[in-house]
């Protein structure tokens, strides 16, 4: 099992750059922030809670989203690997994603870090808010609170994994195509 992380800040590119890697390398996407776009849109109770949290740009309690990794991991037994898109998000996150990676004897193989600078991040989330109906990029507030609590609680995952020597910068900026060809240089280098 080939396991990976897309690290970055929000707007980096995570989500877009997961649609073409699982594409090519044949990986089972997990996404939290779909996974939990989902149960909104579902109006569960989770949803519930979930959106007026992602209103504030704060993060969804660890427990709410590991649970969600664990029932997503069991449902998929036959997976060639997991691309890991927006978790984990903080030292919890990582911990517990270790320890159930751990039953399955398939550890994370690489974090693969994605640097953009704030004003461009800024910028691509009041793009996509313009049509992509998330309240959550409509306000530059609420942008800027996301930016925020990536610095507070998400920055530090990288170092969990600088500690195993797992973690790769790569640089977030320029076409997707180009972005996209970075990443897989250096997948490659690691498969
Ligand atoms: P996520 O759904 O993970 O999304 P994101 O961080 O906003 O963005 P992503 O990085 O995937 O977007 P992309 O750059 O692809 O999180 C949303 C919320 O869910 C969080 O704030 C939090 O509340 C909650 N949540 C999720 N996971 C959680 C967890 N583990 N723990 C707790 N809470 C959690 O796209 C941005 C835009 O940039 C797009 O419009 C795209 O077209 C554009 N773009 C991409 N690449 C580009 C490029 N090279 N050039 C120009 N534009 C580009």
């Amino acid at each position: 099992m080939f396991n990976l992380i897309l690290f970055g800040p929000p707007g980096s590119g995570k989500g877009t750059q997961s649609e073409k890697l699982i594409a090519k390398y044949g990986l089972k996407h997990l996404s939290t922030g779909d996974l939990l776009r989902s149960e909104i849109s579902c109006q569960t109770p989770l949803g519930k809670e979930a959106k007026s949290i992602m209103d504030k740009g704060q993060l969804v309690p660890d427990e709410v989203v590991i649970g969600m990794i664990s029932s997503a991991l069991d449902a998929n037994p036959d997976a060639r690997g997991f691309l890991f898109d927006g978790f984990p998000r903080t030292a919890a996150q990582a911990e517990a994603l270790d320890k159930l990676l751990e039953l399955k004897e398939a550890p994370i193989a690489a974090m693969l870090a994605l640097e953009v600078s704030e004003d461009e991040l800024i910028k691509r989330l009041l793009k996509r808010g313009e049509t992509s109906g998330r309240s959550d990029d409509t306000n530059e507030v609420v942008i800027r609170a996301r930016i925020t609590e990536y610095h507070n609680k998400t920055a530090v995952v990288a170092d969990y994994y600088k500690k195993f020597d797992k973690v790769v910068m790569v640089k977030g900026e320029g076409t997707i195509d180009e972005i996209f060809n970075r990443l897989c240089t250096e997948i490659d280098k690691r498969a």
